[in-house]
């Protein structure tokens, strides 16, 4: 209740902002797109992780209140870095199933997206096995769908840690498979977790889809990985996540 008072607070005083980590092709190296990631930016400067006000992404009214206005703060930024000749390639936003509660969410994000006149096919949503289970799966699967249609790509979250994601591959329109951390980060080190990580790319592999291992700490996972044939990758191997303003910067650093 508190939190629920402190976050329209937050929203109003328009303290929710995103952070972005880089998510870079395994093959080529370049950096594929960018995660936006929820952070509460106190008056004090403090940049306050959803560890705090996570729990805010389950109520509808405050996660689809959140969820407009970073996606606002993505379209606006993204604007800006093409406007700017940066080439940050296509924006991931995670949509909890709160947000799915909401009939108009998906039209009313497209609504949003637009407003910036970038193409939607820089935009891509994020959303984990839960969202597709929790009870709403026909209202989650239409605005997927919706997403889609316009050219917004839909990536699952977290594989692997969920319950039948493989029936998920058939019900709903996925291109891209995230595979969990906590598979990545002791890979190197056990046999079972590798196991699981090439069969996850070889099934990814066959169905097309693309997959991205996330939580890469180290050049040995990524090595690995690529081996593997894991088409992408993020983590804090390539870069932490970082403020909007540091993404120009960041872009035209790399390789
Ligand atoms: O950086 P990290 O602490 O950002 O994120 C912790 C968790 O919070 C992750 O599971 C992440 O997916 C989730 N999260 C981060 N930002 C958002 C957001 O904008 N919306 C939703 N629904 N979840 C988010
Ligand atoms: O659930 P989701 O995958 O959206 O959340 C991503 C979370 O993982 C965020 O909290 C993000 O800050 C965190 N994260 C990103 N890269 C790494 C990493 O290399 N190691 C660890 N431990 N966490 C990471
Ligand atoms: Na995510
Ligand atoms: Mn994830």
């Amino acid at each position: 209740l508190t939190l629920g008072r402190d976050m329209r607070e937050a929203i109003s005083r328009d303290q929710i902002i995103p952070v972005y980590q880089p998510k870079v092709c395994l093959s080529t190296g370049q950096i594929i797109g960018l995660e936006a990631l929820a952070r509460w930016r106190q008056t004090e400067g403090d940049l306050l992780t959803p560890s705090v006000f996570g729990a805010a992404f389950d109520d509808p009214e405050i996660a689809t209140a959140m969820g407009k206005r970073l996606i606002g703060k993505v379209a606006s930024d993204l604007r800006r870095w093409l406007d700017g000749g940066l080439s940050p390639g296509r924006v991931a936003v995670n949509l909890a199933s709160a947000e799915f509660s909401e009939p108009a969410m998906a039209d009313e994000i497209l609504r949003i997206l637009n407003l910036v006149k970038v193409p939607l096919t820089h935009f891509e949503i994020e959303v984990t096995e839960s969202v597709l289970l929790d009870g709403r799966s026909g209202a989650v699967a239409a605005a997927l769908m919706k997403f889609r249609e316009q050219g917004v790509q839909i990536a699952l979250d977290d594989f692997g840690t969920g319950y039948a994601s493989l029936t998920h591959l058939k019900q709903f329109p996925v291109d891209h498979i995230k595979i969990d951390r906590s598979f990545i980060s002791n890979l190197e080190q056990d046999a079972g977790d590798e196991a699981i990580v090439a069969a996850v790319i070889g099934l990814g592999r066959n169905l097309g889809i693309q997959v991205t291992a996330e939580g890469v700490e180290t050049s040995g996972q990524e090595q690995r990985l690529r081996e593997l044939g894991c088409h992408n990758a993020q983590g804090y191997f390539f870069a932490k996540p970082m403020l909007a303003s540091s993404v120009p910067a960041f872009l035209a650093a790399w390789p």
